[in-house]
């Protein structure tokens, strides 16, 4: 069965789509991903919860920041169907989590906009800082790192060994923090 993307949603065929529409249409952008997402795992199964909570977030990103030079990891993954619905999946996103479809989750044989293979919880934070790491011995002054990690993920000890472990000097390293039922957003930058 196909499913029909919203029209805003249809011209979207990669962040930089996205990043030509004015702020205002943005919401209706949000408002045509939850429903392609709840429409899709309706049907064909999968995370429910998790992407929809994170649908506003997930377009701020890949708005704010140049994606995929600037490298967004999720923590776990699950809650990356947008990310996935915005970064050229789009028609395939009906294939997810079926044998030889997408991945679940974040996958980097699968786009160069997953950064980091995940499914693991709380490897979000060190992954993104050995990435801006990476970066300062490159000179790529430039570039952001971001981490989205949900408030269950970041109780792990080692999400909490990668913060302290950031406290060292960084270029910058942003870092979001985010509930299903409830997003707030923790904005951490050195
Ligand atoms: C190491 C590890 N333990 C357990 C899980 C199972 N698991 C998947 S999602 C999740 C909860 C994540 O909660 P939160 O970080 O708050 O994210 P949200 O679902 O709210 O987006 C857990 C425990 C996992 N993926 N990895």
């Amino acid at each position: 069965m196909f499913i029909k993307p919203g029209k805003l949603l249809a011209a979207i065929d990669s962040p930089a789509d996205l990043r030509k529409l004015p702020p205002e249409q943005l919401l209706e952008v949000c408002q045509e991903l939850r429903q392609f997402i709840i429409d899709n795992v309706s049907i064909y199964g999968g995370h429910f919860g998790a992407s929809l909570g994170v649908v506003e977030l997930t377009v701020a990103l890949h708005y704010i920041f140049n994606t995929p030079e600037d490298q967004l990891v999720w923590d776990v993954g699950h809650q990356a169907y947008g990310h996935k619905i915005l970064t050229g999946r789009r028609d395939t996103f009906y294939t997810n989590r079926k044998y030889g479809g997408l991945s679940g989750f974040p996958k980097r044989k699968e786009s160069a906009y997953d950064t980091f293979g995940v499914g693991h919880s709380s490897t979000s934070i060190s992954a993104a800082l050995g990435m801006a790491v990476a970066s300062q011995y490159k000179g790529e002054v430039n570039r952001q790192h971001i981490a989205v990690i949900g408030d269950g993920a970041l109780t792990a000890g080692m999400a909490f060994e990668a913060l302290n472990h950031a406290g060292l000097p960084i270029p910058i390293c942003s870092l979001f923090s985010t509930t299903t039922a409830c997003p707030s957003t923790l904005m951490w930058e050195r």
